[in-house]
């Protein structure tokens, strides 16, 4: 038991959810060799939705399922080399089972898997089937639906109310239970800043979650595929088929399934929803910058499909929703400049009216306390000290200074960190008040330091994930249980601060250019009135 106490959080890391070797349950998926069409593995309700059963389409060629027509029709598309995401490729009303489909096609390939070795790749096109009998009265026109959309969200006075008529927007258009807009923090963790609910569905607004919830190898694939699906987290994945062993294609091939609308999630993924009361998601990648920036991520209690025309309605709008979101941040770093530009111009010249620098700056403290939004700010000049707001004790200041004026760091002018108690033993008597440090050395001799303290994150943050939950043994022996990574992130938050942002340093840095102005024009006065 003692071992099952741990998380193996680099486990999570390694799963390649890209090649699952299933796909969701409701739908069925053909790999097919591209030049011939022939049927090379299959996945899926075949039956239904095909009107064959898997093994009797393996080796068939694509004119045979669907007429020689409709493939002469088809062959121009699938001749593309950039057919790399899913396009809708078939009739509207095509019947081949018992029901009528929405077929999509893509390119892929398959990765061999010989002897642990990667060979060389193949290409595929992959068709992917879904039953069409979505009714839904608003896809009938998914131009309009996207173009109201984004009037919708454009009047938006800031970020916050932004992301908030987008969760808004997508929820009226989709019916999802819980829309959020969940934001990547700079290390990675993330936190739901905006959100829109159906009554009687709790909240998560607010809520922040550790970096390992979403693995590297998701973040990854989410900046290649823009929206995902899950319809059932407690649908039984339907694996790929392929000829029977000790045919001439018996070695172990998987098809890379990173852009298949009907990819079979992580089980440890879905585990996790499942814990989380969540029957169904879809995601959509916000993308700044060539970043991941955020998901909007939605929940349904029930299991959820969702019609083709309102996915592509609502990945449509996930692009114009980042380039929104790109160009807003853009605007909004150039104000904050303007604003640190302008605090630093009043600043420096209220310094520089004082005749005494030391004394200057300690009048100006509370400005300079909010110059970068800290919880408390230090001023050592010469033999001088002042603080206000929260921070360590004098001695404590004082001791810090010589710890940085030695350590490797203090040739640069402008020192950083979020956790300084990682960095510094001694700081963890009051990380609390004091785990992020931002500091300015003015001058060295005569000593002229401003130091900016903010307090330990802990206390600011409401963490997600319900500490009642029992916990449990997962699939493959993980813990994924929303409270045990709950548990890991508090301890990896411990002795954190929230960092200070680029902006904020580089305005420190201009503050430095600023006051050694000041102090050489001083030093110039003091050289004429000599002479
Ligand atoms: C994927 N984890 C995800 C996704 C989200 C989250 C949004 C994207 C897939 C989706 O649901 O559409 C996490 N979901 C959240 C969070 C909230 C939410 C934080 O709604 C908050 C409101 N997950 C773990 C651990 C592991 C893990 C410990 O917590 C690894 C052992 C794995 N999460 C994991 C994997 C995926 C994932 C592998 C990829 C799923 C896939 O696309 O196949």
């Amino acid at each position: 038991k003692a071992d099952s106490e741990q998380v193996d959080l680099s486990a999570c890391e390694r799963e390649p959810i890209h090649v699952p070797g299933c796909i969701q349950s409701h739908g069925a998926l053909l790999v097919l060799e591209p030049t011939r069409l022939t049927i090379k593995n299959v996945a899926g309700d075949t039956g239904t939705l095909l009107g064959h059963a898997p093994e009797t389409l393996l080796g068939r060629s694509l004119a045979q399922l669907f007429g020689p027509a409709r493939v002469k029709h088809l062959r121009p598309l699938l001749a593309q080399d950039d057919l790399a995401t899913p396009l809708h490729a078939l009739d509207p009303d095509l019947r081949l089972g018992t029901v009528p489909v929405d077929a999509s096609v893509h390119r892929s390939r398959l990765i061999k898997v010989a002897t642990g070795r990667r060979c060389a790749d193949r290409s595929v096109l992959v068709v992917e089937f879904e039953a069409a009998d979505l009714p839904d009265l608003r896809t009938r026109d998914p131009l309009t639906t996207v173009q109201q959309m984004l009037l919708a969200v454009q009047p938006a006075p800031d970020q916050k109310a932004f992301c908030q008529a987008a969760t808004e927007q997508i929820r009226r258009a989709t019916g999802y239970d819980r829309v959020m807009i969940y934001r990547f923090l700079p290390e990675g963790e993330g936190s739901v800043i905006a959100e829109s609910h159906r009554e009687g569905v709790a909240s998560y607004l607010g809520l922040r979650y550790p970096a390992s919830d979403i693995p590297r190898q998701a973040r990854d694939l989410y900046l290649r595929n823009w929206l995902r699906i899950i319809a059932d987290v407690r649908s039984v994945p339907a694996p790929l088929l392929g000829p029977a062993k000790g045919g001439r294609d018996a070695m172990p091939a998987v098809l890379d399934m990173s852009q298949c609308t009907l990819r079979a999630a992580s089980p440890i993924h879905l585990e996790y929803l499942r814990n989380m009361g969540v029957a169904a998601t879809m995601t959509i990648s916000i993308i700044v910058g060539g970043r991941l920036w955020g998901l909007i991520a939605c929940h349904h209690t029930v299991p959820k499909r969702i019609p083709r025309h309102l996915r592509a309605v609502c990945e449509l709008f996930g692009h114009m929703f980042s380039f929104q979101l790109e160009a807003r941040e853009h605007v909004e770093a150039l104000e904050i400049r303007h604003r640190l530009r302008r605090a630093r111009e009043t600043l420096v010249q209220r310094i520089s009216e004082e005749g005494d620098l030391a004394r200057g700056l300690i009048q100006q403290a509370s400005s300079l306390l909010g110059y970068v939004n800290a919880g408390g700010v230090a001023l050592l000049v010469e033999d001088a000290f002042f603080a206000i707001g929260r921070r360590p004790g004098e001695d404590q200041v004082r001791a810090l200074v010589r710890w940085l004026a030695s350590s490797q760091s203090s040739g640069e002018a402008v020192f950083a960190t979020a956790s300084l108690a990682s960095q510094w033993e001694p700081a963890r008597d009051f990380a609390q008040d004091a785990s992020g440090l931002l500091v300015l050395a003015v001058a060295r001799t005569p000593p002229i330091y401003i130091l900016w303290f903010r307090p330990e994150v802990l206390e600011t943050v409401r963490w997600g994930g319900n500490p009642d939950k029992p916990v449990e043994i997962g699939s493959g022996g993980y813990r994924v249980y929303p409270r045990k990574s709950f548990e890991a992130y508090s301890q990896s938050v411990r002795l954190h601060a929230e960092p200070w942002t680029e902006t904020e340093i580089e305005a420190v840095q201009l503050l430095r250019l600023s006051l050694l102005e000041i102090i050489l024009k001083r030093m110039e006065q003091v050289a004429r009135e000599r002479n």
